[in-house]
């Protein structure tokens, strides 16, 4: 019998489907190039595929706005492939959690069709409508309700004249956001999961899920380097959002069988609150994802206002929500995915000298934590950032629209370039590296984003079969944590929190000890003087990357990026 808490020892793989494997040659990825992969997943040791969105879309936000949420996008294929892939995942021993994105939906949706069509349809009061600004007759600059802007830039709020109202749209105007007041969308959007869960799939990545309880709707500060105000805090976490997951858990999952898995994401979300939407005893999720540590390398003006990010504060944030979520809660673990650069760019070394290596290290040290580690699609070979060039390079709408409002608005274009190369999500989002064929195999045809130029270096054909690859890392970290109960369970003690090289921490479980050592720098010769050194430096040597001396002669001296779990 599977236990309720399954997810312990699991470790998920994050799949952005636009970029994964295209099977039919028209430069998308598609169900069926993933059904064509398994194998490279089943090898990998993952037990859970968590899928970015494939429903109906016009993919003004690659599938973030669902037109049709009981349908399959035709660019990925149809409900039969998608049948087919949760059978052959589950043959493999793999579970699907698919992306819930029920914060808003696409413009297109029949729901919005219906309700912006005028004040008194049926779904009227589906989504989030308001009146112009009093003195205002609607449409007008500065008429909108208030002052927020949207993530996607621009104002938050869309003018309907048929309505003569404004419609909220957290991110882009073609993602109007669901007024969750409403019981019938409630009730609409459980009856929908549950025909999803009926089908065979495994459970939810639940979209920005704590933006659904709106709490106030007045003007908000204005960021610097912005031109709208921030909402922000009027939207995240707001009243009623551990009543709604509550009763999305009774209406959905309570009464299924162990399985199923829940996360939901939550930017902005606070230890405290983390704790009470993960509690087992709040029967609401079983984790989130926080944001805190990814947003550590910015300023005030939000994600593009780049700063140096100093290891000591990042170990400084993961410890507190270590500690936080360790009696109460689960943490879930990740340093990349389809928002947010690569994680080798961002926090190791992507030079070539010390790429694999500290690649190695951030997977060690990740997935040594206590939570549900995962790992988003080519963070298993290393993938880096892409080079990109001019703002023509860039696809995604978040890059597009803020380069053009703020350089728009006379900031310095170069200085706007610098800060989406080094944050813009298409970093993330270049096609999966297979081989070192004409588009890194994955297509036939011309990709829809372009190919990172290193996949000849950096491809899945190339380190499968070598031990030294990151690829064999990875899959000995999963391995682990799938033998040893220390790795899932054990409680978390950080180490040398101020040092700002090395990365310590110890896992315990009952008598076993496990020391996680890793210099995240690459300087070599680095002293990790760790309590109880000496009989650290004799302990066993579990898993070890990167070159130096290592554990020895009572003392642990770290190479550049070498990492080391130890066991006593
Ligand atoms: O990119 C971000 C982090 O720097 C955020 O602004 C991001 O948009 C936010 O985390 C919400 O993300 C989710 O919802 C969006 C979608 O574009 C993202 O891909 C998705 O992960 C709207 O559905
Ligand atoms: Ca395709």
């Amino acid at each position: 019998m599977i236990a309720r808490d399954w997810w312990k020892s699991a470790v998920v793989y994050q799949i952005y489907p636009r970029s994964f494997a295209d099977a039919n040659g028209d430069g998308i990825g598609d169900l069926r190039g993933i059904i064509d992969r398994l194998d490279h997943l089943a090898d990998l040791g993952v037990d859970v595929v968590w899928l970015s969105p494939v429903y109906r879309s016009p993919m003004d936000d690659n599938g973030y706005d669902i037109s049709d949420y009981e349908d399959i996008d035709p660019l990925f294929g149809t409900l039969a492939d998608m049948d087919e892939l949760v059978a052959q995942a589950h043959s493999h021993g793999i579970k699907i959690v698919m992306d819930l994105v029920v914060n808003h939906t696409s413009d297109e949706h029949a729901w919005f069709e219906e309700s912006r069509r005028d004040r008194d349809n049926p779904q009227a009061d589906w989504y989030i409508w308001r009146d112009p600004r009093p003195g205002n007759t609607g449409g007008e600059p500065g008429a909108e309700p208030n002052n927020w802007g949207s993530f996607f830039s621009g104002s938050a709020w869309e003018w309907e004249p048929r309505r003569g109202q404004y419609f909220l749209h957290l991110f882009s105007r073609k993602q109007p956001d669901l007024n969750w007041e409403n019981p019938e969308v409630r009730q609409a959007v459980y009856a929908m999961m549950n025909r999803w869960l009926d089908r065979g799939v495994d459970g939810f990545r639940m979209d920005v899920i704590n933006l659904i309880s709106k709490r106030s709707y007045d003007d908000g500060p204005v960021p610097p380097g912005l031109l709208h105000g921030s909402g922000f805090d009027q939207v995240a976490c707001g009243p009623r959002l551990l009543e709604f997951l509550q009763e999305m858990h009774a209406a959905v999952f309570a009464e299924r069988p162990a399985g199923l898995l829940t996360v939901g994401e939550m930017p902005g979300v606070t230890v405290d609150l983390a704790a009470d939407y993960t509690d087992a005893a709040n029967q609401a999720l079983d984790m989130v994802f926080q944001f805190e540590h990814v947003e550590l390398d910015s300023g005030p003006g939000g994600k593009w206002d780049l700063r140096p990010l100093k290891l000591s504060t990042l170990k400084a944030s993961l410890g507190r929500w270590q500690a936080g979520l360790a009696e109460r809660g689960w943490n879930s673990l990740y340093w990349d995915n389809h928002d947010q650069p690569r994680a080798v760019s961002r926090f190791g070394d992507d030079s070539p000298a010390y790429r694999v290596d500290s690649a190695k290290a951030l997977m060690t040290v990740l997935h040594l934590h206590r939570g549900t580690p995962y790992v988003y699609q080519g963070e298993e070979l290393g993938m880096t950032n892409y080079p990109f060039g001019a703002i023509a390079d860039f696809s995604d709408l978040e890059s597009v629209n803020h380069f053009h409002e703020v350089v728009g608005a006379g900031a310095d274009p170069e200085q706007v370039l610098a800060a989406l190369r080094t944050k813009g999500r298409d970093n993330a989002r270049t096609p999966m590296q297979w081989d070192d064929c004409d588009q890194a195999g994955f297509t036939t045809g011309t990709p829809w984003l372009a190919v990172n130029p290193n996949y000849r270096q950096i491809n899945a054909a190339a380190q499968r079969d070598d031990p030294e690859s990151v690829f064999a890392h990875t899959k000995a970290v999963i391995a682990l944590r799938h033998a040893d109960p220390v790795v899932a369970h054990g409680d978390f003690t950080m180490l040398l929190p101020d040092g700002e090289r090395v990365y310590a921490f110890e896992r315990r479980l009952d008598g076993a000890r496990l020391l996680v050592v890793a210099n995240l720098s690459s300087d070599d010769s680095v002293p990790a003087p760790v309590p109880e050194l000496a009989e650290w430096a004799a302990a066993e040597v579990v898993l070890a990357s990167g070159p130096g001396a290592g554990a020895a002669d009572g003392e642990i001296v770290l190479g550049p990026w070498q990492a080391l779990v130890l066991r006593r």
